[in-house]
Formats: structure tokens, sequence, C-alpha cells
């Protein structure tokens, strides 16, 4: 080949690889989502579609900052992808925003793989990213619950403590799956177990650890019957609901339930299960969280669950459905959609 052509092709070759470095950078931050709306044209804009944005993510943390509505799942790609958040932000539960990376393993020193289960709470100005981190199986192993800090819900978050804030077994629970529940009086708790143990323990104010009950025992067991995994807590009109989900979180039967109590320690008794599969819409329906929209009290249950017939572990997809109350309080099985929820901008609302 003449030395002209030779030059012009190498050229040719460096700019294409520049372009495709232009187009992989401009993916990298954060850019509005297409509504994936599986119902007909005209939801368009109009409901969010489940799953409510495009990839595999599970364990779905759902809370109300600065005006957006936020999601923090787990990124449910191979196991041993699992080391990085992504987060997902929307004005009106429809048009979402994917901001990636918000936490990434390689700035928590003692974190290896299994990043699960994020959860999140706003206090001081400052933004506490929850987290489970290299799904530990005995206490010889480095890992369980940490905490990484931001001043922005996109982040960056940076470890908080430098090692796990729950990094051991204490009644049988695996140190995963955390949720944080404020109580009224402005005490914080923390709600955790894998392994068909739950435990709930009181944070210190600045989330550094945990401080004893007034009986002196600091990690309670709660565990109500037919618990699996994935606790959490909310308080309505004076009672406590902890809600978990139950089943295999591989197959089709993984769901949610919950129970009724009067104090945040139980004693917790199974109501009964709340979301489940649908054959004719999707399965393995469970690990959840919720957004309470304040102004018009509705609520709305943001959970995991697998396509029809897909049985690889971690193809889990993040949805959106009405969850209602009955007269007495106690909480109506959800009803699964393709559809979603209706568009509805922020307004009042704040995440329990
Ligand atoms: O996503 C990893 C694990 O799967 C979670 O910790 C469990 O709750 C289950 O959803």
């Amino acid at each position: 080949m003449p030395m002209m052509r030779r030059s012009l092709f190498a050229l040719a070759g460096r700019w294409s690889l520049a372009l495709v470095l232009l187009i992989v950078a401009c993916q990298a931050v954060s850019k509005p989502l297409a509504a994936h709306v599986a119902g007909s044209a005209a939801d368009a804009g109009a409901y969010s579609g489940n799953p409510v944005f495009p990839g595999w993510y599970a364990d779905p943390e759902a809370a109300v900052f600065d005006g957006q509505y936020w999601i923090y799942p787990t990124y449910s790609a191979a196991y041993e992808k699992q080391v990085f958040f992504d987060a997902f932000s929307s004005p009106d539960l429809v048009t979402w925003t994917k901001h990636p990376h918000v936490l990434d393993i390689k700035h928590v020193s003692w974190a290896k793989k299994a990043l699960w289960a994020p959860a999140i709470v706003a206090k001081g100005g400052r933004y506490y990213l929850f987290f489970s981190a290299n799904d530990i199986h005995s206490d010889k192993e480095v890992g369980g619950i940490g905490v990484a800090v931001s001043d922005k819900p996109a982040g960056p978050f940076r470890d908080l403590l430098g090692k796990p804030l729950i990094g051991a077994f204490h009644h049988g629970a695996q140190p995963i799956d955390q949720s944080v529940f404020r109580d009224d009086d402005g005490k914080y708790y923390i709600l955790y177990g894998g392994w068909k143990h739950a435990n709930i323990a009181r944070l210190k104010d600045d989330f550094t650890g945990v401080v004893p009950f007034d009986d002196g025992s600091t990690f309670k067991e709660i565990t109500p019957e037919g618990y699996v995994e994935g606790p959490m807590m909310f308080r309505r009109n004076g009672k406590y609901y902890l809600m978990w989900s139950e089943g295999g979180w591989t197959g089709p039967d993984y769901s949610v339930a919950y129970a009724i109590a009067d104090t945040p320690t139980g004693p917790f008794k199974r109501i009964g299960t709340i979301l489940q599969q649908d054959p004719k819409i999707a399965t393995g329906a469970g690990h959840h969280s919720l957004i309470h929209v304040a102004g018009d009290d509705a609520w709305y249950i943001v959970y995991h669950r697998r396509p029809h017939g897909d049985t690889e572990a971690n193809h889990r997809v993040v949805c959106i459905d009405r969850m209602y109350f009955d007269e007495h309080g106690f909480i109506k099985p959800v009803v699964i959609t393709t559809r979603g929820v209706a568009a509805h901008p922020v307004g009042h609302a704040g995440a329990p």
C-alpha cells in the first residue's frame, strides 16, 4: 500500500477510536432515559410503564430529595460484577435520569464484592448511603453493612468509617439488606438481616455506630414467621409496620409480607402476603421500599421482579405500583402491572 494511503487509513482509525471514546464518555454522565411504557402508546408520558428504567437492577430503595424521586438499586449483573451502585432520579415517576456509579467498591477499602441493597437517609444537609458488601458467611470474613456519605443525592459517596458498621452475625442474621427507619421522636433505627433472621438496632446520631437500647441490649431479633430477608419499617397512624421478603430470591415465589406492632421492636405477628408474582405479568416480586406522597396520601411500592420465563438469577427489573390500605389500616394486596403508575410530580412527597 502506498505510504500516503496507509497514513490516511491510520488517521481514519485514530478518528474512529476518538469518536468511540467520546460516545462512551457521553453515556457515562447523567442522562434522561426514555420511559419504558409497556401499555398502549397513549400511556407514553402519562404512565411510568414497568420496569420504570432499563437494565438489570434489584432491591430498590426509594426516596424523595430536592424535588425529585430517587431510586437506589442493587446493580443486578453477574455476582462478580455487582461492584457499584447506579442511582435514578425523576420529577414525576415517569421520566428517569440515570446517575452512574454513585458508589463504587474502589472507594470502600474493605469491600471486594456483592455490593447490595442500598438504603439512603438525608440528615443535616448530607446524604448517607448504607450498603452491604462481601456477602460474608461467617465472622471470620471481613464485610457486612457499611455506610457512605455525600453532600449530594447523586454522590459521589465515600466510605464514612473505613470499616463495616455491622461486621458480624448477631442472632444468626447475615449482615445484609439494611434499611433505616426514623421514628417520630427523631431516633434512627437500622433493620437488617439475611438467612431468615431480622434484627433491629438503634443508630448513633452521626451513624458511626449503634447505641444500646434501654435494657442494655444492642441488637434485638424481631424475626416474624416466614421472614427471609429485606426488612423495612414505616409508621402510620401511630402503628409500626414491618415489611419483609419471603421465598427464594432466585425463584418465582419471592414475595413480600408484613406485620403491625405498637413499638419498633415488636412483637411482630405476620398478617399476610401483599406482593407476589402474577403469572400473567411477572414472577419473583419482592425486596421493596415505599414512597408516600403526603399531599394526597398516595402510597407507592417500589420493588423488583423478573421477566416471564427468565430463570437467570440476576435478571431482575425495578417496577412501581400503587399500594393501598383498607379502613382498618391493613395493607391490601398489590396489583402488579405492566402499565406502572400515573405521572405524579413530586409536590409534597416524603419517603417513609
Ligand atoms: O440482590 C442481592 C440479594 O438478593 C439481596 O441482598 C437479597 O435481598 C436479594 O434480593
